[in-house]
């Protein structure tokens, strides 16, 4: 692949990528990114220039779910246009990472967040927002995707030091090895760590609830934006800004970085890595446990059951890993009904396509 320029590379488009993108037909084609989605268009950069772009019809109709279609994040194959003003994807290339959520709701399938992100900043504010629980599912979501997960704590010029610093020893209770960081939009205070974490080439993106001072935090990182726009907001009901799409972002020390709208509900893990990355010590119990397939619910010799009636382990935590891992069994089954469904339809029409062309 000689289209690999400076550029791309410059986007993040490291050596995992050269490595997996297979053998691609570049006959006309570019590798670019895809920065922003809009309702029914995409925003790419080629490595220099921002570019409108649509999806070509084969990759539309072809796609069983909202995962084959791209979403920010992803590398694609495009066609460019009217003097690379506007430009055609043909194909999403693979993915190193994949953040992804259930649809709100009972419908059963996939809403995409971002591609090919390195590590994801889960940000909770030190005042109301703050909740372990919540954090536990959002590290559940990011250690599925085989992401790194950073936790930031926003606000921090609404609390006492030594309310801060409760809130972090309490993390650090259950979860000794994260990485966490308190900081101040307002006060400035904490954003040099913040800005030492980000590489190069690395790619990073911010979760979490809506008002946590997420795009704040985006603005104050920014400075000096190296492409794309400010960051695009709306006003909601209440008046307030509140983000509406997501897009990349890349800062001016060569990381990049995207903006999510805030998530009302998380779910839909569709494997179990990241509730076992979350819960280690429970999953480090459960070899004590005595049968192999223990659920941890109600079997005699639990050793998590013991463990939590002694106060080892809180009730809460565990609560929340027992739910957890049943809306995992629940999803995963009718996830996979659904999956079969949808390619029996695609058999189908596929029958009926070609009838209609002997037919012809
Ligand atoms: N006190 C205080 N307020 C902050 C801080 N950071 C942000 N805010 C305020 O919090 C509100 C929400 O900030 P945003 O950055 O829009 O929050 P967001 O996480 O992007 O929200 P969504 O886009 O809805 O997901 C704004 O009124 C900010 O001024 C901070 O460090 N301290
Ligand atoms: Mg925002
Ligand atoms: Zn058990």
């Amino acid at each position: 692949m000689d289209k690999i320029t400076n550029g791309i590379k410059a986007l993040g488009f490291g050596k995992w990528f050269q490595d997996n993108a297979g053998p691609v037909d570049l006959e006309g084609l570019d590798i670019a990114r895809v920065i922003a989605v809009h309702k029914e268009s995409y925003i790419l950069n080629d490595g220099e220039n921002d570019v409108s772009a649509e999806l070509i019809g084969k990759l539309l109709f072809s796609a069983a779910s909202p995962i084959d279609l791209p979403t920010v994040g992803d590398w694609v194959l495009a066609a460019f246009y009217d003097k690379g003003t506007f430009s055609i994807i043909h194909d999403v290339l693979p993915r190193k990472s994949l953040l992804k959520r259930k649809t709100p709701g009972k419908r059963v399938d996939f809403q995409l967040i971002a591609a090919n992100i390195d590590v994801a900043f889960i940000v909770q504010s030190l005042d109301t927002d703050f909740n372990l629980r919540r954090l536990e599912r959002y590290l559940v979501m990011v250690k599925d995707s085989h992401i790194e997960p950073i936790i930031l704590l926003s606000k921090s010029d609404l609390l006492k030091t030594k309310d801060i610093n409760d809130r972090v020893a309490e993390i650090h209770n259950i979860m000794p090895f994260l990485h966490v960081l308190p900081f101040s939009n307002e006060k400035e205070t904490g954003l040099k760590d913040v800005r030492d974490l980000l590489a190069p080439q690395k790619t990073y993106c911010l979760l979490g609830s809506s008002g946590v001072g997420k795009t704040t935090l985006l603005n104050r990182l920014i400075g000096d934006a190296v492409f794309t726009t400010r960051t695009v907001r709306e006003k909601d009901s209440k008046g307030r800004h509140v983000t509406t799409y997501r897009q990349l972002i890349k800062l001016e020390c060569g990381a990049m970085l995207i903006d999510n709208p805030g998530i009302r509900e998380l779910g839909g893990f569709s494997v179990e890595t990241g509730i076992d990355g979350t819960f280690t010590e429970i999953v480090e119990l459960s070899e004590l446990c005595q049968f192999n397939d223990c659920t941890h619910v109600n079997e005699k010799g639990c050793a998590v059951l013991k463990a939590v009636k002694n106060g080892q382990i809180s009730e809460e935590r565990y609560q929340n890993y027992i739910k957890m891992k049943k809306e995992s069994d629940y999803y995963e089954m009718s996830y996979f009904e659904k999956r079969k469904r949808d390619k029996q339809f695609g058999k189908l029409i596929k029958t009926l396509m070609k009838h209609k062309k002997e037919q012809r």
